[in-house]
């Protein structure tokens, strides 16, 4: 049974007390006097871990009693960010924690600063993994997350004279609280050697792998517990070992590093996220992290089926298994692997379970990053994988040949197996034939999938394809996050948005009420004020909180168009300096974001913000009336102190580019308007705003399709518009880079060259864009009204709605109820 002892699980202030006091002793080793901010944030986070394992472990018997149908998200990244405050919101003890916390003359704010950031992905597509790990434990639906515990996240980011630099991400240094070790469900993974065939003793044929390399897969769990709810699901990230630690054998002949040699190559493998956003990896490495984890996914997987004593041909019943993008598409040839060959099936069961079990969600229209793997490098790390695909296409083909006669081309195009030229495996098109379900994440994405990426496809199974417009969750992004609007929403409408987002709907009544437009807008300043502080602290830069806060946080890529932004920037510094009286809403423009280690020019436009904010921020023709500030290092802790802040928020990606986004959801429902192209899910944001209430400009994905096949040159916007020019020639002067003239050149020839992301077809619109939000802004009840509208319409950006479509349309599964502890 559970314990009931009141001080490990206890909810009064006087409990928590105590059990803080007892952990920083007990499990920190220290008293008051020695104790670190660190040590007191281990305590606490103990504490509440002791509550969430009661919850946990009654979730784990009641699936194990019930057998329930189970989701197991498949996926190389989770950025889950902090956990502490996200545990006391779901427990509804924040505030007695803090006052806990607080007759310690202590500050809670202050331990909840001290929790590293887990990392463990690049961006939005490991955030949305995680906001879907929340949904689906608050809707309770019985669910696994499955990927990989990275020794080190995602890199810290740093800047040096502007630039970015690197550091790693060590985020596992002072322990983790939240985990648990299980060495006893570790799992052997093999790599490399070859196949041959034999005949069983019932005389049948059968293949053989007989690899060359085996390392350990090691589980370590955490507990992810639904808001308000009993239900505790399990996030389950495997760490690579090596069987043995220690070769005798080599130590014996005194080959001394020999000895510890396999330890070392084994635990490479899970050592470090890659750090591509949107940009396929080819290395042998990255292969050997997707096979690591999916291999001990799905030999888990059959472990718990084997455990509730359920037969193989149950397997998919049990188990809906979503692919999160390529990264784990292997997993259609490994379950094969294991059904054929070591579970012995025939072909035709084996690959019926295999297609009734996986689902694929893509996320990308970028053709640079849709994985394919070179034939010689998969052969050699995955002989036997590599047979199964080319059996999975021989029978895909036929198949094709069946649909289409004597299409040729078709067969090139839609063949697993590249031979353009180099041959590749393509992972999306084994992902798309082993998968029942194939997914976009906004409308426009699937429609873009189904008309290009993956028209094929969509010819050929059109069944297959459904859209999923992506979803954030309201607990960490607008609770956790924005306690003041909470307490505000929840005073007017109630506290059931938080697990109902269309309820915000109610907020429209409120929308045109001058009091309530006054608190709505003292909250916002708040939050500004609460930023600048910050702000100051981490940069120096004194920003105005009545300055409208205009924030474009994401990854750096050159498809979302930083660098737009900027050569807005430069034209209103242009513009004041040629007219000093001349009136500008007063903004501040806060940047964000990491750029790959690899990607150059990315970096470059980092480089690009940091000298223009050195030059604008200085500068006193402009001062009162521009400021710039780059924040570095953006992650979810960062996050969520700016979304509560924004007045405006970019999403100007170029269109057709961008398949979703999901900080642009985050910005709206925290009461931000958008400046945006109909990208990604923009197009549904506007819908839902009214568009009236957004702010949009640019090129339509088909304009963009247009001017591309009929040739663009960028140039001619060049010559045409003379603020564009002096734009352009003030960073081409040196102007921003202390007289350098070769900084940014090759960041500007690639526009005046190719742009092949229509800056400059974009520019005069953003900036005719801008001026307009500068008049809006001005207009104090009407850009309430437009922010109050944002929030209240953007209930559907939930990831609960989200995932109740993935439920009642991909996975068909019902919600599994979990007592409460008494
Ligand atoms: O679906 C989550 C997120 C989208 O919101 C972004 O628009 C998209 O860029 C991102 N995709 C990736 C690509 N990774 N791969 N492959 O991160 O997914």
């Amino acid at each position: 049974g559970v314990s009931k002892s009141s001080h490990r699980t206890g909810m009064t202030v006087e409990d928590l007390k105590q059990a803080f006091l007892d952990n920083l002793f007990y499990d920190q080793g220290k008293f008051p006097a020695l104790a670190t901010q660190h040590d007191y944030y281990m305590a606490l986070a103990y504490a509440v871990r002791d509550r969430l394992l009661q919850r946990w472990n009654q979730t784990a018997a009641t699936y194990t009693a019930e057998g329930s149908r189970t989701v197991a998200y498949f996926s190389a990244e989770f950025l889950m960010g902090p956990q502490l405050g996200k545990n006391l919101t779901s427990l509804g003890i924040y505030d007695r924690v803090r006052d806990a916390i607080a007759s310690l003359d202590l500050d809670l704010d202050a331990l909840l600063d001290e929790e590293p950031e887990p990392g463990l992905g690049n961006g939005g597509l490991g955030r949305l993994a995680a906001c879907y790990l929340d949904s689906l434990a608050t809707l309770e639906i019985p669910a696994l997350g499955y990927g990989i515990r990275y020794e080190f996240g995602i890199f810290q980011q740093d800047l040096q004279d502007g630039w970015q630099v690197e550091k790693t991400d060590k985020w596992l240094r002072l322990g983790n609280p939240w985990e648990i070790k299980r060495p006893e469900w570790g799992v052997e993974v093999k790599f490399g050697g070859h196949t041959d065939s034999y005949l069983d003793q019932d005389g049948c044929y059968r293949v053989r792998w007989v690899p060359e390399q085996t390392v350990m897969g090691i589980p370590y769990d955490t507990p992810l517990l639904g808001y308000q709810t009993a239900t505790a699901n399990t996030l389950r990230l495997w760490t690579a070992e090596a069987p043995e630690s220690f070769n005798f054998e080599s130590f014996n002949s005194g080959d001394y590093l020999g000895a510890v040699y396999e330890k070392m190559i084994s635990e490479n493998i899970s050592k470090v996220l890659y750090p591509n956003d949107d940009s396929a990896q080819g290395k042998r490495l990255r292969l050997t992290q997707q096979y690591f984890f999916v291999s001990c996914s799905l030999r888990d997987m059959l472990r718990i089926l084997i455990g509730q004593e359920l037969p193989l041909e149950k397997f998919h019943e049990k188990f809906a298994v979503q692919l999160n993008d390529t990264h784990p598409a292997i997993a259609v040839a490994e379950l094969m692997r294991l059904l054929l060959d070591e579970h012995h099936l025939n072909w035709e069961s084996a690959w019926s379970i295999t297609q009734r079990t996986f689902a694929y969600t893509n996320h990308t229209l970028l053709p640079e990053a849709l994985e394919r793997w070179p034939i010689d490098l998969f052969g050699q790390l995955l002989p036997r994988h590599l047979d199964v695909i080319y059996e999975i296409n021989h029978r895909f083909i036929d198949e094709v040949r069946i649909k289409f006669p004597g299409d040729e081309a078709r067969l090139a195009r839609l063949s697993l197996i590249d031979e353009s030229g180099e041959r590749y495996i393509r992972m999306a098109h084994l992902a798309c034939v082993g998968s029942h379900t194939i997914n976009g994440v906004a409308a426009l994405h699937t429609e873009l999938l189904k008309q290009d990426v993956l028209q094929d496809f969509y010819a050929m199974y059109p069944h297959k394809f459904q859209n999923k417009t992506n979803g954030v969750t309201p607990r960490r992004f607008m609770v956790l996050s924005n306690a003041k609007l909470t307490n505000l929403i929840t005073e007017k409408i109630g506290d059931q948005w938080v697990k109902h987002l269309d309820q915000l709907q109610q907020l429209e009544a409120f929308a045109d009420d001058p009091d309530f437009q006054n608190t709505w807008r003292e909250i916002k300043l708040s939050c500004k004020r609460d930023l600048a502080v910050f702000i100051q602290q981490q940069t120096g830069i004194v920003v105005d909180p009545h300055s409208m806060f205009d924030i474009l946080i994401k990854r750096f890529h050159e498809y979302k168009r930083q660098h737009l932004d900027v050569l807005h920037i430069i034209t209103l510094y242009n513009r004041i300096k040629a007219n000093p009286d001349i009136d500008i809403t007063p903004r501040t423009f806060i940047f964000g974001g990491k750029a790959a280690p690899g990607y150059w020019m990315a970096k470059l436009i980092i480089k690009l913000i940091n000298s223009v904010a050195d030059v604008v921020n200085r500068d006193p023709d402009v001062r009162g009336r521009l400021k710039v500030v780059f924040m570095k290092n953006f992650n979810v802790k960062l996050a969520q102190r700016l979304y509560p802040a924004a007045d405006l928020s970019e999403q100007i990606s170029t269109a057709g580019k961008e398949a979703s986004g999901t900080g642009n959801m985050k910005f709206a429902l925290n009461g931000a308007l958008t400046i945006g192209t109909l990208d990604g899910a923009n197009v549904e944001i506007r819908e839902q705003v009214g568009a009236e209430n957004f702010f949009l400009f640019g090129l339509t994905t088909e304009q963009v399709y247009k001017m591309r096949a009929e040739g663009y040159c960028p140039q001619d916007y060049y010559q045409a518009n003379p603020e564009l020019r002096l734009a352009l020639d003030r960073i081409a002067s040196g102007f921003f880079s202390h007289g350098d003239t070769e900084v940014f050149k090759p960041l500007l020839d690639g526009l005046m060259n190719h742009d092949p992301y229509f800056l400059l077809a974009d520019y005069q619109s953003y900036i005719d864009c801008q001026k307009e939000v500068g008049l809006a802004f001005k207009d104090t009840a009407r850009w309430t009204r437009m922010s109050i509208l944002n929030t209240a319409r953007t209930g559907t950006f939930s990831s609960d709605r989200a995932i109740q479509e993935y439920c009642d349309d991909i996975w068909n599964i019902q919600p599994v109820k979990v007592a409460q502890p008494d």
